[in-house]
């Protein structure tokens, strides 16, 4: 087949999440030939694949949810204030049938490749079995849209000895559909992010023996998970349209209806500002980070409430020198600060171990267990709760190359670099949907997708009205926007720990601060940029 006999599609859009089942129902919506790549056999995207003992959404459930269907914002209901893996799960299953998704879903798919055709003005794909990249298929697509998720490639820490164990290993954003039974097992987990603090509490009930191999203590405050209230929730649903109008102004896009920020806490009195961390503390969710309005802004008062969450540590955790070594010395907040059931708590249990590996790390993975901390354990099951390759992993795991065959792994060499979040300078009609630059992370997750794919659908229609075939951005416009995303970073205290926002966690990765912090300001940027007939774009005419 040559490649101009090849299947042309308007799109192709590449995950089958949130944001990729909304962008389908949009291009759809227009009348335009899509179709979608799914590496897992149903939707869900990260709901798909974390299915670890515990997991659930640190979002309440009443606004992690789609609104851009009044019925169906109406007729689902959430049973818990924060909704599990299981249930979001359902939800995202609901919504694939209630709009008939499925049928433009390829299942069990990968993107291998997707080079550009300047000659075509379109996209040369290869798409694969997700477990068998050797027999490709060849797709064509007017544009492709990455909706591949921004925490989807997992990282696997490159420990020596790791093909020498024997054990069982689990990856939490990798967990086996029919789940796993830690009975009677001596179990290690790696990790102490929010994917542990989830699972440890289930794991260390279950298994025999539970080693939490630590190397950095990180913040978490008790979600205060429960049913979800009737009575609150008929409230919101009565008024969901101004509900959400309201999230929309919010930092995150969302956390509308938690308590208010306080003053600022160097001016608060003693009393005042220990009972407020406290009232924020029995609320529960991260929004605790919300007890006082300069927490984020300078380090002196960031260090209250920092204090005040290790007060809290040691007052759980019976063992002195355990509860020390939870404690974070990081500022709180620069990583994402976790929502936990029983997870301190989990350590008064006489079968968990914390071992601290900041010292002395991970050694070597062995027969039957691993080396760490100058000590050997015997481990029958690992589980790597390591995180993610965040935000450039899953798009960089693709072999995606623009104009002149310049890979993207190429341009984003030295971080990412994008326009608004959403296209590459060099890269005509490709889309990343909450993409490194965009808010994404930092904001309500469906809420952002939602917005990128409105964003899309309304880009790909404003070029077939004017006759457009491509759109990529000026290389000033996405070098301006880079320098305001660093700008914005640098004014807050995200920049001051490892992290995953910093491609930090990852050896090598280039410490670039990815999402853009403020949901509010980026919403009215892009209405601005599409007012101004897309500012800061190039497009070009069909070449033949
Ligand atoms: P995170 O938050 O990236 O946590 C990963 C954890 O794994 C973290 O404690 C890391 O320690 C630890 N880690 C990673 N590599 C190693 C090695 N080599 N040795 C020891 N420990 C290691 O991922 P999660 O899945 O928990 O959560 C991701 C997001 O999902 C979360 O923020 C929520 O938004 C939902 P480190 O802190 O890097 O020292």
């Amino acid at each position: 087949m040559t490649p101009a006999d090849r299947p042309l599609l308007d799109a192709v859009v590449v995950g089958a999440g949130f944001s990729g089942m909304y962008m389908l129902h949009r291009l759809r919506s227009r009348g335009l030939q899509v179709a979608g790549i799914e590496r897992g056999d149903d939707v869900g995207g990260t709901w798909y694949w974390n299915r670890y003992p515990g997991c659930r959404c640190d979002v309440e459930s009443i606004e992690y949810s789609y609104q851009f269907d009044a019925e169906l914002e109406q007729e689902w209901i959430w049973q818990e204030r924060y909704a599990s893996q299981p249930e979001i799960l359902s939800y995202a299953q609901h919504v694939a049938e209630r709009f008939q998704l499925r049928a433009l879903i390829q299942f069990q798919r990968q993107l291998l490749r997707a080079h550009w055709d300047d000659a075509e003005q379109c996209w040369q794909l290869a798409i694969a079995p997700s477990d068998d990249a050797r027999h490709p298929q060849p797709l064509r697509a007017r544009f492709l849209i990455m909706a591949t998720g921004c925490l989807s490639a997992a990282n696997m820490p490159a420990f020596e000895g790791r093909n020498d164990y024997q054990g069982k290993t689990y990856h939490t954003g990798a967990w086996p559909q029919e789940g796993v039974d830690f009975t009677g097992q001596a179990v290690g987990v790696i990790g102490t992010g929010s994917s542990a603090i989830q699972s440890i509490p289930h794991i260390a009930a279950q298994a025999q023996s539970l080693t939490v191999f630590q190397r950095t203590a990180n913040y978490s405050v008790p979600a205060r998970n429960r049913p979800a209230d009737k009575a609150e929730v008929a409230r919101i649903k009565a008024s969901y349209p101004s509900f959400r109008q309201s999230n929309r102004q919010q930092f995150a896009a969302f956390g509308a209806h938690y308590p208010q920020p306080g003053g600022s806490v160097l001016e608060a009195d003693s009393q005042t500002r220990q009972a407020r961390f406290e009232a924020h503390w029995e609320h529960g969710g991260f929004m605790f980070g919300r007890a006082f309005n300069d927490l984020g802004a300078s380090l002196e008062a960031n260090e209250h409430a920092a204090e005040f969450v290790r007060s809290k540590i040691r007052s759980i955790v019976q063992d002195p020198k355990t509860a020390e070594r939870l404690c974070p010395d990081t500022v709180f907040g620069c990583k994402r600060v976790c929502a936990d059931t029983g997870y301190f708590e989990t350590y008064n249990r006489p079968n968990v171990e914390l071992v601290s590996v900041r010292e002395q790390p991970i050694e070597r993975l062995t027969r039957s267990g691993l080396i760490a901390a100058g000590r050997t354990f015997e481990l029958d099951a690992i589980v790597f709760a390591t995180g993610f390759d965040a935000m450039t992993g899953s798009l960089l795991r693709c072999d995606i190359r623009g104009q002149g065959g310049q890979p993207l792994a190429a341009a984003w060499q030295e971080g990412p670099r994008t326009y608004l979040g959403l296209m590459v300078q060099g890269f005509p009609n490709l889309f990343t949907m909450t993409g490194p630059g965009s808010p994404s992370v930092l904001a309500n997750m469906i809420t952002a997708g939602e917005q990128h794919a409105e964003f899309i659908d309304a880009c790909i229609g404003w070029l077939d009205q004017h006759s457009k075939a491509t759109i990529e951005p000026e290389p000033e416009a996405q070098d301006a926007w880079v320098r305001q995303v660093n700008t914005l970073a640098n004014g807050t205290l995200f920049p001051t720990c490892n992290s995953w926002y910093l491609g930090a966690n990852v050896p090598g990765k280039p410490r670039v601060f990815m999402p853009y912090p403020g949901f509010p300001g980026y919403s009215s940027t892009l209405a601005d940029i599409v007012a101004d007939g897309y500012r800061g774009f190039r497009t070009r005419p069909a070449s033949r």
